[in-house]
């Protein structure tokens, strides 16, 4: 059985969960607060002192792009017989790192003004900029239901974690402002509708969260 180390939220281990719901593999949420969090730092149960963490067979595994690489090799969402289509794959999945970046730069600001002219850019700029290059890539594949190839990546669980995470979360108190804004993509939206309907079954049982 998986234990899915995180907080009692979607966050870094949503595309994790995402994958093994997907393949059938059953799992088990490792629930953490800011305090149980401050407790685990202190042993060596957690590399580099951060969430997630994925137990398995004995072992532990850190780092939620790592993990997500890893259980794409082992149950077939990982392009490993392509070099070029695993460059795409990756090639996204870092560019989920600049726009976090980009978000928890002005999500934990301590200035206000400061966060209010960083989140306005995000909206205006940031994440417009991202969802055009994202739909450029989706309508150059040969499936527009993925990303990358005809069938499910791990791309697609990260792009499904963001966007029922953050988006299409009714849960979510800024998921209105995405809306709209991903309201000026139609392919990426039509993507996250067969995403939807790809993933139904684990997005109808899971938990409310709101981020
Ligand atoms: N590169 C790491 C980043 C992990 C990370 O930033 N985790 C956050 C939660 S999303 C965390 O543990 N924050 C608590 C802390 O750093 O004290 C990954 O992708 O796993």
């Amino acid at each position: 059985m998986f234990k899915v180390h995180y907080f009692s939220a979607y966050g870094s281990a949503e595309s994790l969960r995402l994958l093994l719901a997907h393949a059938h593999q059953p799992f088990e949420n490792v629930d953490y607060t800011q305090e149980s969090l401050a407790e685990a730092k202190k042993t060596d149960l957690l590399e580099f002192k951060q969430l997630p963490l994925l137990e398995f067979e004995g072992k532990r595994y850190v780092q939620s792009h790592a993990i997500l690489r890893l259980l794409g090799r082992k149950f077939g969402y990982y392009p490993t017989e392509d070099a070029y289509e695993a460059y795409l794959v990756d090639s996204l999945l870092e560019s989920f790192k600049d726009t976090g970046a980009a978000f928890s730069k002005a999500a934990f600001n301590p200035d206000e003004e400061e966060k209010k002219r960083l989140f306005a850019e995000l909206f205006e700029t940031t994440l417009p900029k991202w969802f055009a290059i994202l739909e450029k890539r989706l309508v150059s594949n040969s499936s527009q239901k993925h990303m990358v190839g005809d069938k499910q990546t791990i791309i697609d669980f990260m792009m499904s974690s963001f966007a029922f995470s953050m988006i299409y979360n009714d849960a979510n108190p800024g998921a209105g402002v995405l809306v709209a804004i991903v309201s000026k993509f139609p392919a990426l939206q039509a993507y996250f509708e067969a995403q939807r309907e790809e993933n139904k079954e684990y997005l109808a049982t899971r938990r409310v969260s709101p981020w």
